[in-house]
């Protein structure tokens, strides 16, 4: 009986430490390459396979977006249209935005959500938590927000994180059509204090495009793959 009481103990003790232990990590939508996962079978517009570089196990950072139709771009009106949403993310609940993940953002998609002719314009990503107070791991600490995209190629498109512009690099960087990269950008402290962040795309011009999540952490996304050091060197 004894044991069990000290096992007691120790489990609240526990439970008060991660409490306490109070650090910042949120996804809006989830790290699966879009919805397609590994992308097997799929190439790119360049028909080599979708799956190029970093974790082999779903689409990210220096991968393509699939050319579903094989006509040689990924576009909008040129068969490369997707949805991989669950219920949850299509009813955008907790409301952050998770509606704008793992769906083509384009007219000729309908399911797409936003209205008009350039649907990544009108996405918005919206951070909510409690805020570290003094003791805890990220108390008074910059954090990052890390954005992973895709197929950016008509110019303008940024996004505007509390209202600080961050540049994206586009497809021509990459070096071929649906090219998947990440932005960040650090976020100041006295920015975290009122338990929100806001992350704004700008992108007026822009008729496909599709995100896979956006990240707040400790630290920014970092471009893993042994394919990629001369984008890194470039970056
Ligand atoms: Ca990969
Ligand atoms: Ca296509
Ligand atoms: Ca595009
Ligand atoms: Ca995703």
């Amino acid at each position: 009986m004894k044991k069990i009481t000290v096992s007691f103990a120790l489990i609240f003790g526990l439970m008060i430490c991660s409490m306490h232990a109070h650090a910042i990590t949120l996804y809006i939508g989830d790290a699966d390459g879009f919805g397609y996962g590994n992308a097997q079978g799929y190439v790119g517009a360049d028909t080599r396979p979708a799956q190029r570089a970093g974790n082999p196990h779903i689409l990210d950072p220096g991968d393509a977006l699939p050319d579903r139709n094989r006509d040689g771009r990924v576009y909008v009106n040129s068969g490369d249209d997707f949805d991989y949403r669950d219920g949850n993310e299509k009813n955008n609940i907790g409301n952050s935005g998770v509606m704008w993940t793992d769906v083509s953002l384009s007219r000729s998609n309908p399911t797409s959500p936003g209205r008009g002719p350039y649907r990544a314009d009108q996405a918005v990503f919206t951070f909510r938590f409690n805020v570290p107070v003094a003791g805890d791991p990220d108390f008074g600490q910059d954090h990052f927000v890390s954005l992973v995209y895709a197929d950016y190629d008509v110019d303008p498109m940024y996004a505007e994180v509390e209202g600080r512009r961050v540049e994206m690099k586009d497809n021509q960087f990459g070096g071929f059509d649906g090219f998947i990269w990440r932005t960040y950008t650090v976020v100041p402290w006295n920015n975290l204090k009122d338990g929100r962040v806001a992350v704004n795309i700008i992108a007026p011009k822009e008729p496909f495009i599709a995100f896979d999540y956006v990240l707040l952490g400790s630290k920014a996304l970092s471009i893993t793959g042994s394919s990629l050091p001369w984008l890194m060197l470039l970056e």
